[in-house]
């Protein structure tokens, strides 16, 4: 899966009824994957399964709950092979269903940090794993973020959290790394990260970017959630231009095509 020869679309699938901008859309497990086929025929390269909301403020999921949400959803789009499957997750539990189920990719926003269990899930499902910066947890991560320099903490955190990883028996190989845009953030804490990315992109593996719809978006053009998509594309473009290479987003079949001109114009 690292080896996308141009930069991939990760289409967001949160089977919750809390998240930020889809929250209850997508529970009932047939409009899930209605949604998941909908974005493959977009262009997604494959589709990000969550079942417990980020957004700040959130509060958490039980292991039970979130595994009854997600795994209707995951053995339905394992046994069907049509996409990719990733598992946004902090749980070894439900990472280890997703992964038996078919996922191959694990998304955790906690960098291995939640679950002490998750680093030996990862490393014997084979499956790969984004760590996310985040600083903090969700319920108080926007309350005054501070960083001496942001984009040298986050690069110092995801540097500590990939030697981590390898310790624990994760091939660095099968690391992506995402400064995580929104998870304890200012407004200019986003916009620096995003313009420094080339600093993070430095560490020698794939880089993700989770812009989609978030709040600096709406802060800066005064657009709700789902009419963010323009805002969403200039972020992940020049993201793209700053070496990143795969993005998470609910916006599939225009930040394909951006992507795409955007690739071809680069050469
Ligand atoms: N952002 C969200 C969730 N998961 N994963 C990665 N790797 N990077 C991100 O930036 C990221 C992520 C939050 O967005 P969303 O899933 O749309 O909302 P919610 O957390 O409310 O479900």
């Amino acid at each position: 899966m690292t080896a996308f020869a141009r930069p991939a679309v990760m289409g967001v699938l949160n089977v919750t009824p809390d998240s930020f901008s889809d929250g209850g859309e997508y529970l009932d497990p047939a409009a899930a994957l209605a949604h998941a086929a909908r974005m493959a025929a977009e262009g997604a390269d494959l589709v990000d399964v969550g079942g417990e909301s980020t957004r700040p403020g959130a509060s958490p999921v039980g292991e039970d709950e979130e595994l009854r949400r997600v795994m209707p959803v995951v053995e339905a789009l394992g046994r069907d092979g049509a996409i990719p499957v990733s598992i946004d997750t902090s749980k070894a539990a439900v990472a280890r269903a997703a992964t038996g189920a078919g996922a191959r990719f694990v998304n955790d926003v906690t960098a291995l940090r939640g679950d002490p269990a998750l680093a030996a899930v990862v490393a014997e499902s084979g499956a790969e794993v984004c760590l996310v910066h985040m600083r903090g947890e969700p319920r108080t991560m926007q309350d005054d973020p501070r960083y001496d320099d942001v984009v040298a903490d986050v690069k110092g955190f995801l540097e500590e959290r990939l030697a981590f990883a390898v310790a624990e028996g994760i091939p660095a190989e099968r690391v992506w790394l995402d400064p995580g845009i929104g998870f304890g953030k200012t407004l200019d804490h986003n916009l620096e990260l995003l313009r420094r990315l080339g600093e993070i992109v430095a560490l020698g593996r794939p880089v993700l970017v989770g812009a989609s719809r978030k709040r600096f978006i709406g802060t800066l053009t005064g657009r709700a959630e789902q009419e963010r998509a323009a805002g969403t594309i200039a972020a992940n473009v020049l993201a793209f231009e700053r070496g990143a290479h795969m993005f998470r987003v609910h916006d599939v079949a225009a930040t394909r095509d951006a992507l795409l001109v955007a690739s071809a114009t680069l050469g």
